[in-house]
Order: structure tokens, then sequence, then C-alpha cells
């Protein structure tokens, strides 16, 4: 048989056998039989080399049709055989929109994040900003411009990561007065400010201790501001966190950055001020330092103490949450336990 009859045959077989096939294997098969390297196509036009030149270019026209037209009945079957399986199953898969759906777990703020919204919610309510503080501070604005200069015994209390002799991990986050208070335009009104965030001490880890944990400062500057309006702060701080019953009591203290300084006591809300165990058997317990800011301070920033004076206070937010739900040991929040940190539901 020569190549011209060979070719037609090659054609008209495989038109009959991919009008047969129903599968994609099949397919996959007959498109080696006729297009592959050993396949009849290719055997055919392998001969070509025999051919005299007069009949090459027939023959080599002839070859490239019926390999154009293999080629578009395979992929036109292709396409066919693929949307009779989306078809199938389409029409196998149904869906019951009745069944009850699959709820995507709802995440949380940590602990301390929400005990922290929380507290700023509340002071926002009372007309307070929030200030950001930079967590790598200058050893100026940490210690020196809250009035505790060079050398200061009382810096030992915060002995901490230094980066530089100048530079370090902020041990308070009261270097945001100094930084809050110079920036700030007393023409335009009171400066009332929160600054929560993480401070760092070179504290040995136990229970109620650890070397990162959080504050949150709060500052109120303006004329004739009297230790009355820092007790009304505190007190709406002490509802809102621990009950409508609760009353807070001051406890002479001292900070080098205010004067007279506090320490603040909220009264147990356990026992309700009866004495147990959580309040150590005396029904208070200690919730934060405070006091009216110290001149110097005020001096330092450029505000004149003579005009203008306030309060200060800094608290814990981390042992707030420990008092709060009763957890005795602080590292618990660090420990990125799922199990432990699943139980804070603060907010809806
Ligand atoms: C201060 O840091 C003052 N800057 C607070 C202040 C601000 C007083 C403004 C007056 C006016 P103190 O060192 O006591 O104070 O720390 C404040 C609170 O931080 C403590 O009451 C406690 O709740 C928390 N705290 C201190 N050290 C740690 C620690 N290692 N781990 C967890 N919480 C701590």
């Amino acid at each position: 048989m020569d190549l011209k009859n060979r070719l037609s045959e090659i054609a008209e077989t495989a038109s009959t056998e991919f009008a047969n096939t129903h599968s994609m294997e099949e397919l996959e098969t007959l498109r080696v039989t006729y297009l592959g390297k050993k396949g009849k196509l290719t055997q055919v036009l392998k001969g070509m080399k025999d051919l005299s030149a007069e009949e090459r270019p027939v023959i080599g026209q002839l070859g490239n049709k019926v390999r154009d037209e293999i080629t578009s009945q395979l992929s036109e079957k292709k396409a066919l055989l693929e949307k009779a399986a989306l078809d199938k199953r389409l029409s196998e898969e149904t869906i019951d929109v009745t069944l009850p759906g699959v709820k995507p777990k709802k995440g949380q703020g940590h602990v301390i994040t929400q005990i922290m919204e929380e507290i700023e919610d509340l002071f926002l309510g009372m007309g307070y900003q929030i200030v950001e503080g930079n967590e790598v501070e200058e050893d100026y604005y940490n210690f020196e411009r809250v009035n505790l200069p060079k050398n200061h015994p009382a810096r030992d209390m915060q002995d901490t990561f230094y980066i530089t002799n100048e530079v370090l991990m902020r041990t308070h986050t009261s270097p945001v007065q100094a930084r809050a208070l110079e920036t700030h335009d007393f023409s335009k009104g009171p400066l009332k400010m929160i600054s929560p965030g993480k401070v760092y001490r070179r504290d040995t880890d136990d229970a109620t201790h650890s070397h990162q944990f959080h504050q949150i400062e709060g500052l109120v500057i303006d004329k004739h501001i009297t230790m009355a309006d820092l007790k009304g702060a505190l007190e709406a701080l002490a509802k809102k966190m621990f009950g409508e019953d609760r009353e807070i009591r001051l406890r002479p203290s001292y900070f080098p950055f205010t004067e007279p300084s506090v320490e603040v006591d909220v009264s147990c809300f356990k026992c309700g001020g009866a004495g147990c165990s959580v309040c150590k058997q005396t029904g208070w317990i200690e919730i934060l330092g405070a006091g009216m800011t110290h001149p110097e301070v005020l001096r330092m920033s450029g505000v004149d103490p003579e005009v203008y004076g306030g309060f200060a206070f800094g608290m814990g937010p981390d042992r707030i949450a420990m008092l709060k739900y009763g957890v005795e040991d602080i590292r618990n929040f660090y420990l990125n336990d799922q199990r432990f940190l699943e139980q804070f539901k603060v907010k809806g």
C-alpha cells in the first residue's frame, strides 16, 4: 500500500476510534498510538525519505493535514470527556443546605490585651487620649526627665536591659509623661492621656514578676487639678475592673516623679473587705502607684508648675488580670498555652 493510502486509512480509523472512546485513559492510549514517537502516523511520515522529490511535498502536505485532523479530534474529545466528568460530579454532589454549618473558630485577644482594651475604653470615655511611647527609650527620658538623675538610688529598683550607656529597654511607661508634656500645646486645653505598652526590667521571673510586662501610664495636667480628681479617676477604674461596690484607699508612698505619692489599694473583691486569702487577710489589694506630678517634672518639660499641675498614675495590667481572674502565676500569661488563654473572654 502506498503512503497516500496508508495516510487515508489512518485518518479513517483514527476518526472511528476517537468517536468510540469513553475515558481519558483510552484517549491517552490513542494519542500515543497515532501521534507518539513510535505511533502510526510518525511511522508513515518516516517513510517519506524514500519518496521521489515530486511525491514528497504532496505526501508531506497530506501527512500534516491528517496530523492536524487527529490533533483537533483529540482535543475535541478531551473537552467532551472533561465536561461529561464535571456534569457527572455536579449531579452526584448534591448539597444539603439544611445541614448545620461548620462554624469557624473565633479567636480572641490575649487576656492582657483584653484587660488593656477595657481600661483604654474607660479612660477614652472620660476624655483621655491614648499616647504611644517607645519601648526602646533614652536613659534621659526613662530616668532623668522623671526626676531620677544619674546615680539616683531609686534607679536600682528598675535596673534593666541597656542597649548602649544611653539607650535602654524602658523600665516603665513614665517616660511618655515627659514626651507628652514637651509636645502638648496647653493653649489648646489640658493634657489628659493614658499610655499603655510593654516595659522591661531585669527582674528574676517568679510568680508575680516577669522581666517583660505591661503598664498603663496616666497623666492629667491642667490648672486647678487636685488629689480629689486623682481619686475620682482611680475609683472609676476600680469599679470598672473589679465591680461597682469597690472602694479605694490611698497610702503614702514614694516616687521621684510625684509629690505626694501614693500606693492605691482596692477593697477586696473576693471577701468585700472582711479578709481572705486573696487580700492576705487585710481586706485591701494594691493595684497601682500614683501621685501629684512633681513640679520638677513639669519644669524640665518647659511647663510652669506655678500655673499648671496635675496627677499621674501607673498600673500593671498583668497584675490586675491576675487579681481579677485569680491567676496565681504571672508566667502563665506568657507560655502561649491555648488551654489557659482560651478561658478568658472579657468581651462578647
Ligand atoms: C512604676 O513603674 C511607676 N512608674 C508607676 C507610677 C507612674 C507611679 C506614675 C506614680 C505615677 P512600680 O515600679 O511600682 O512603679 O510599677 C508599677 C506597677 O507595675 C506595679 O504596681 C506592678 O503592678 C507592675 N510591676 C512592676 N514590676 C513588675 C514585674 N516584674 N512583673 C509584673 N508586673 C510588675
